[in-house]
């Protein structure tokens, strides 16, 4: 092999190498919304937005799922499977703040589980969740949010994967619900949902993936990046015979 080729070969090796060692992330998000939807559904869209996520998110391990159906009612949080959950912020009350189970209308947070009536509210404040072993993965619907209060920018997701991102949920004129999530190449270790109004919403059937795998596309480049340097170092070996 001409020596600049055996050069060539070894630096497309690293570079393919290195690809997969400082990747870039690549987020991908997934939206439906059902404005001024009834608390008991349908949510056509939001429930198109979430079946597109779960397939994605798949790729990147099991999702596990948190309906607020076993929680103690209010602020105090909990701990299930590998989330933990903290919310911060005003505490308005049972029907607004912290895990509960009333039912106002669709202008306000409600309960989206099957045979459910629980559901997670925080206006005002925040609610972070802490994922055990980091996520690639991230989706919630979410209820009762209306642009009169403060247009579209008044939920945000915050996470960092290396870099602080945040990303904005679809905010309705009439409340109802939406659906949002996201994937990430780059792990994740907590998400908070920010609110920066007095609007009343919540947030429920909340999923994130619970293992991460390499990425089959990032496997395989680290698989050929491994063996075009090998293949360039037997050649080198060979030739020194
Ligand atoms: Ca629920
Ligand atoms: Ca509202």
């Amino acid at each position: 092999m001409h020596p600049n080729l055996k050069t060539a070969t070894v630096a497309l090796g690293l570079s393919l190498l290195g690809s997969v060692c400082a990747a870039q992330s690549a987020i991908n998000t997934y939206s439906g919304s059902d404005d001024a939807a009834d608390t008991s559904g349908p949510w056509t869209q939001s429930a198109a937005a979430e079946t597109s996520f779960g397939s994605a998110a798949a790729g990147f391990g099991s999702l596990q799922t948190l309906t607020f159906e076993a929680q103690a009612l209010g602020m105090g949080g909990f701990t299930q499977g590998n989330a933990s959950v903290a919310i911060s912020g005003s505490d308005y009350g049972n029907g607004f703040s912290g895990v509960s189970n009333t039912t106002f209308g669709n202008l306000y947070g409600f309960n989206v589980t099957s045979g459910g009536s629980q559901w997670l509210g925080a206006p005002a404040g925040s609610a972070t969740f802490t994922f055990a072993g980091g996520t690639h993965a991230f989706g919630a619907y979410f209820t009762g949010l209306q642009t009169v209060f403060s247009g579209s920018s008044l939920m945000v997701v915050t996470f960092n994967d290396g870099t602080s991102q945040t990303l904005a949920v679809p905010v309705n004129a009439n409340g109802g619900a939406s659906y949002f999530g996201f994937t990430n190449t780059n792990a994740f270790s907590s998400v908070t949902l920010s609110n920066v109004s007095n609007d009343a919403w919540g947030v429920d059937n909340v999923s994130f993936t619970v293992t991460s795998v390499p990425e089959p596309g990032s496997m395989a480049l680290m698989v050929a990046g491994l063996a075009m340097v090998g293949a360039a170092r037997r050649r080198r070996a060979n030739r020194a015979l």
